[in-house]
C-alpha cells in the first residue's frame, strides 16, 4: 500500500429530516441507512465505508439533532454530538427550512478543530440559483465553513463535487476497514431497520416514534430453502398496536410484504418473515428496555 494512503471519518450531521441518510446512501451507491419523510428516522450511528485505491472515506450517518423529551430521544440526540468528537471532517447538512434550532448545532462546531462543510441539500426543490444564494447568505457570519456545497442527494446532483472537496482533507493513514466492508451494521440490525422503515411509511403522528423492532430469531428452513425470520414490533399502547395491524390485518400484511422484499434483496436469500406486535408501556423511558431494543449502546 502506498505511504500516501489517506483515510478518515466524515460525520454527517444536521437537523432531522434534512436528508442525511439519503446523502449517505447516495454517496455509497447503496442503501445503508433507512429513509423516511418523518423526522427522527435514524436512531443509531451508522457507518458507510467507501474504499478507493488511494483513500478510504468512512461516512458516519447520525440521528437528526433535536431537543428530545423522552429518554430514547435524549439518548439518540447524544449520538450526533459525541460523533463530532472523533471525526476528521464534518458535513453539516441542511435544506431550505433553516430554523433557529441550527444555531445550537453550529455552537458545537466552534469547539472542533476539523473542517466543517455546509451541505445544502434538496436543491432540486429550489426554483433557481438565486434561491440557493439566499440560503447561502442566511448562513453568512454564523460559522467559517470550509466550503458550501449545494447538492441533491435524491437526484445525485453535485455529489462528485462534494467528494472532490472532502478528499484533500483526509489525513494520511492506512485503510481502517477491510476493502469489502461497506457498513458496520449487522444483518439483524439491517433487517430490523428495514422493517421499521416500512412502519414509518405506513403510520402517522405519534406511532412512528413509538415503534422499536427486534429480530427474535433466524432459522434456516432446510426443506424450503428459506430463512425464517421472526421479528417483534414493540409499541407503547394497545391503540398503536391496533393501528399497526389495521383492518383485517391489512396494514401489517403490507408492511410485511414490503419488508420481506427488501430483506430478500439484502441477504440474497428467500426469507419467510413473521411479524409480532407487542405492547410495552413507556418503553422509551426505561433504560433496560432501551438497551434490550438496541438503543443506547453506541452513544
Ligand atoms: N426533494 C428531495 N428530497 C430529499 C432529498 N434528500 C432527502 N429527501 C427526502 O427527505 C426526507 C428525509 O430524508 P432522510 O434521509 O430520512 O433524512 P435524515 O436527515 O436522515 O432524517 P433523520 O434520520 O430523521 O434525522 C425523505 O422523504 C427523503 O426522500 C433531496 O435531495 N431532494
Ligand atoms: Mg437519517
Amino acid at each position: 500500500m502506498s505511504e500516501h494512503y489517506r483515510s478518515g471519518f466524515v460525520a454527517i450531521v444536521g437537523r432531522p429530516n434534512v436528508g442525511k441518510s439519503t446523502l449517505l446512501n447516495a454517496l455509497m451507491g447503496e442503501k445503508i441507512s433507512i429513509i423516511s419523510p418523518k423526522p427522527q428516522t435514524t436512531r443509531h450511528r451508522i457507518l458507510g465505508i467507501r474504499s478507493e485505491a488511494d483513500h478510504q472515506l468512512i461516512f458516519v450517518d447520525t440521528p437528526g439533532m433535536h431537543k428530545g423529551k423522552d429518554l430514547l430521544n435524549i439518548t439518540i440526540d447524544k449520538i450526533a454530538v459525541s460523533t463530532l468528537r472523533d471525526v476528521d471532517i464534518v458535513l453539516f447538512v441542511t435544506d431550505r427550512s433553516r430554523g433557529k434550532a441550527e444555531e445550537h448545532v453550529i455552537e458545537y462546531f466552534k469547539r472542533l478543530d476539523v473542517p466543517v462543510f455546509l451541505v445544502i441539500n434538496k436543491i432540486d426543490m429550489l426554483k433557481n440559483r438565486q434561491a440557493i444564494d439566499e440560503i447561502i447568505l442566511s448562513y453568512m457570519g454564523l460559522y467559517d465553513f470550509e466550503a458550501i456545497l449545494p447538492v441533491s442527494a435524491q437526484d445525485q446532483t453535485h455529489l462528485d463535487h462534494l467528494l472532490e472537496a472532502v478528499r484533500p482533507h483526509l489525513p494520511e493513514g492506512p485503510m481502517l476497514y477491510p476493502e469489502t466492508m461497506k457498513s458496520d451494521q449487522s444483518d439483524t440490525r439491517r433487517m430490523a431497520e428495514l422493517i421499521r422503515e416500512k412502519i414509518l411509511h405506513h403510520t402517522e403522528q405519534e406511532v412512528p416514534h413509538a415503534v422499536a423492532v427486534v429480530i427474535e430469531s433466524l432459522e434456516e428452513n432446510q426443506a424450503l430453502k428459506t430463512l425464517d425470520v421472526t421479528a417483534l414490533i414493540i409499541v407503547e399502547r394497545p391503540t398503536q398496536k391496533q393501528i399497526l395491524i389495521g383492518k383485517n390485518g391489512e396494514k401489517m400484511k403490507r408492511i410485511g410484504t414490503e419488508a420481506r422484499k427488501d430483506i430478500n434483496a439484502l441477504l440474497d436469500t428467500k426469507i419467510h418473515l413473521s411479524l409480532w406486535v407487542k405492547v410495552k408501556k413507556d418503553w422509551r423511558n426505561r433504560p433496560s428496555d432501551l438497551r434490550s431494543f438496541g438503543y443506547g449502546g453506541d452513544a
